[in-house]
């Protein structure tokens, strides 16, 4: 009796189970890993602690250059390393670029990815955020192939079959000439649309390796040359996904994840 009565109906649907998602950012990181592998590019790793050294001087930043100041950057305060170098969160991936070209040899064609950390906290800065950066050092390597290395990844990465590029001189301690790039792109009430329009936004920063950051990484600048360039993973997301608000990228909210995040596949 009991086995007639207490059937379990196996052909009942389960119960709804909300299915967890892919953050953005994650999305966004396996995008650009997955174009830049194809173009030749290996990713390499490195500390979110870094020193003093790897962070700035090897970088050319030099010794009161604003972004040493206590404002912008995360100082630890112990443990000091052996030799009275401060710590600090790394406040680019190029840290990580240095690390790379200390041990390896050349040519380098690297990217790097991952949290960098600024002390700044209001509607388009928060204290942590993603960069990738990439390089590429070898015995030839110009602006040319720079801005073609830049259409093909914001091309593929935009999905347009070009895009709109707009070279402006800039500055940055470790390169030289440095440029920051703008693509082009159409303004409506409350959208952006990449790749078309009359208008341009700032995307990246970039330039030629500064032939002190060579040195500090005992290459011959007379022999060895390249390119660098650095793009901010959050930024990148919002503008191919439409989100507005770079602060909710942080706030874990679940509503959120499940409306901007990637279904797993
Ligand atoms: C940027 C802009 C320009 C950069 C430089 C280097 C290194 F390690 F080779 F010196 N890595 N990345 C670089 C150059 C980063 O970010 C806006």
């Amino acid at each position: 009796q009991k086995l007639a009565t207490e059937k379990v109906d196996i052909t009942l649907p389960i119960r709804p189970e909300r299915e967890g998602r892919i953050h953005p950012i994650s999305q966004t990181i396996e995008e650009l890993t997955s174009i830049f592998g194809s173009m030749g590019f290996s990713h390499v790793e490195g500390p979110d602690i870094e020193d003093d050294y790897h962070n700035f001087t090897a970088l050319n930043i030099p010794a009161h250059h604003p972004a040493r100041e206590m404002q912008d950057t995360f100082f630890l305060n112990r443990p000091p390393t052996t030799d009275h170098q401060p710590l600090v969160l790394r406040t680019q991936t190029s840290s990580v670029q240095i690390r790379a070209m200390e041990k390896g040899k050349p040519p380098f064609k690297i990217i790097s990815i991952g949290r960098v950390y600024r002390s700044d906290w209001d509607q388009t800065h928060t204290p942590m955020f993603h960069q990738i950066e990439g390089l590429y050092i070898d015995k030839n390597i110009n602006m040319g192939h720079l801005k073609g290395c830049l259409l093909e990844f914001l091309s593929r990465f935009f999905e347009r079959d070009s895009v709109p590029l707009r070279f402006r001189p800039s500055y940055f301690p470790f390169t030289e000439p440095s440029a920051e790039v703008d693509i082009g792109c159409k303004r409506s009430k409350s959208e952006i649309t990449i790749g078309e329009g009359s208008d341009w936004l700032e995307i990246l920063g970039c330039g030629m390796v500064h032939s002190n950051v060579l040195k500090n990484v005992g290459l011959d600048p007379a022999q060895w040359q390249g390119f660098a360039f650095g793009i901010g993973i959050e930024r990148l997301a919002m503008l191919k996904y439409g989100i507005p608000d770079l602060r909710t990228f942080f706030e874990s909210d679940t509503r959120w994840l499940q409306h901007y995040g990637f279904k797993a596949v």
